[in-house]
């Protein structure tokens, strides 16, 4: 049977509790119970990794017997699943749940398959209610479950004739004040924010997401990668998350790390040394190149070795969007051989 509208109703609100969860190496997820005149009974939602799922959370709000015939509204599809908590589905079940309503399918290996075992308990299960809107609160998250990585956008900034300093190693600024604006709206939806120690020293970044003097409400981790010293009265040590510091280890590693501190989404700051890595060790699903009017000639390219030795080999892009920034240009594109351009 078709979603009601009490029940359409019920998950943008279950949306909007997921929302209160923190991103993280779990999905944000929210539920509701309803009665059968579509009365709100208990509303749950899902604290993190080892907290209860946002189903349990829900039925433990009420009386044992009291979700005797509700329907339970739920932004993902019910886990199926014994990991540090019991399988969702299967509280459900217990609970007596007449019927379950939910917006997408988990792809997870081990936590799908529950709408099946509900199914199979003789549980009336109806998907696919509010996809678009939760599709875009989990993108990142089913980012990670496809890539087994977070998301990696590498950004920089450079002239018309592909530099990103001029000789002496000053670069701020080369493109507008729209076009830094727009860096700034970015960095507040990723995770982390990752430089080199070249561009941490040099140009003494603070690294964090603002308006103007405002940060936004939404900080990125400041990451900083190499081996060199970052001075304490760095303007970075003053960010308002506590920065993370690798000095030796390999990009991978640093991604599998960031990863398994929950981090959906990093945005590479650059140097060009730092940008030129991720991209050679094929760590890079997205590119913002913002190109500003200027000439500055000389060594300083926006990007070295990449591992492209001959034009065959040349890294194509797909470019989504050529935005206009007041008189620079940003180009908005994917690599083509990234995972992620392929199932798009
Ligand atoms: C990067 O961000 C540049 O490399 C520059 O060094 C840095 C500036 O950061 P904020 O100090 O504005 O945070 O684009």
């Amino acid at each position: 049977m078709a979603a009601s509208s009490a029940e359409r109703q019920a998950m943008s609100r279950a949306l909007a509790l997921a929302l209160r969860g923190p991103r993280g190496v779990n999905p944000q997820v929210g539920a509701i119970l309803l009665d059968a005149d579509g009365t709100v009974l208990a509303e749950g939602w899902h604290r993190g990794a080892g907290t209860a799922h946002a189903e349990v959370d829900a039925l433990s709000k009420l009386d044992a017997g009291a979700a005797r015939g509700a329907t339970a509204i739920v932004t993902l599809e019910p886990c199926n699943h014994t990991g540090r908590t019991g399988p969702c589905a299967q509280a459900l079940i217990d609970a007596g749940v007449a019927r379950v309503v939910y917006a997408l399918d988990d792809p997870g290996a081990l936590s799908g398959g529950g709408a099946e075992r509900l199914r199979g308990a003789g549980v009336e299960v109806e998907a696919g209610v509010e996809t678009e809107a939760a599709q875009a609160l989990l993108e990142s998250w089913f980012t990670v479950q496809r890539l087994g990585r977070p998301e990696i956008t590498v950004k920089w900034a450079q002239s018309l004739d592909g530099r990103a300093a001029a000789d002496d190693g000053s670069s701020q600024w080369i493109t507008g004040p729209a076009s830094r604006a727009d860096v700034h709206r970015r960095r507040a939806s990723a995770d982390a924010i990752i430089v080199g120690t070249g561009t941490a020293i040099a140009d003494d970044p603070a690294l964090t997401a603002r308006d103007g003097d405002t940060l936004f409400p939404t900080q990125p981790v400041p990451v900083v990668i190499g081996a060199r010293e970052v001075p304490a009265d760095a303007a970075l040590r003053r960010h308002p998350r506590e920065p993370l510091f690798y000095s030796g280890p390999d990009l991978h590693d640093i991604v599998a790390d960031l990863r398994d501190r929950g981090m959906h989404s990093l945005f590479i700051e650059g140097g060009p040394t730092l940008a030129s890595a991720f991209l050679a060790a094929g760590l890079a699903d997205r590119v913002l190149a913002y190109v500003a009017p200027v000439l500055l000639g000389g060594s300083r390219v926006a990007l070295n070795d990449i591992g492209v030795a001959s034009i065959t080999e040349a890294r194509r892009l797909v470019v989504d969007e050529w935005v206009p920034l007041g008189d620079d240009l940003l180009a908005v594109a994917r690599l083509a051989d990234a995972p992620q351009a392929q199932t798009k």
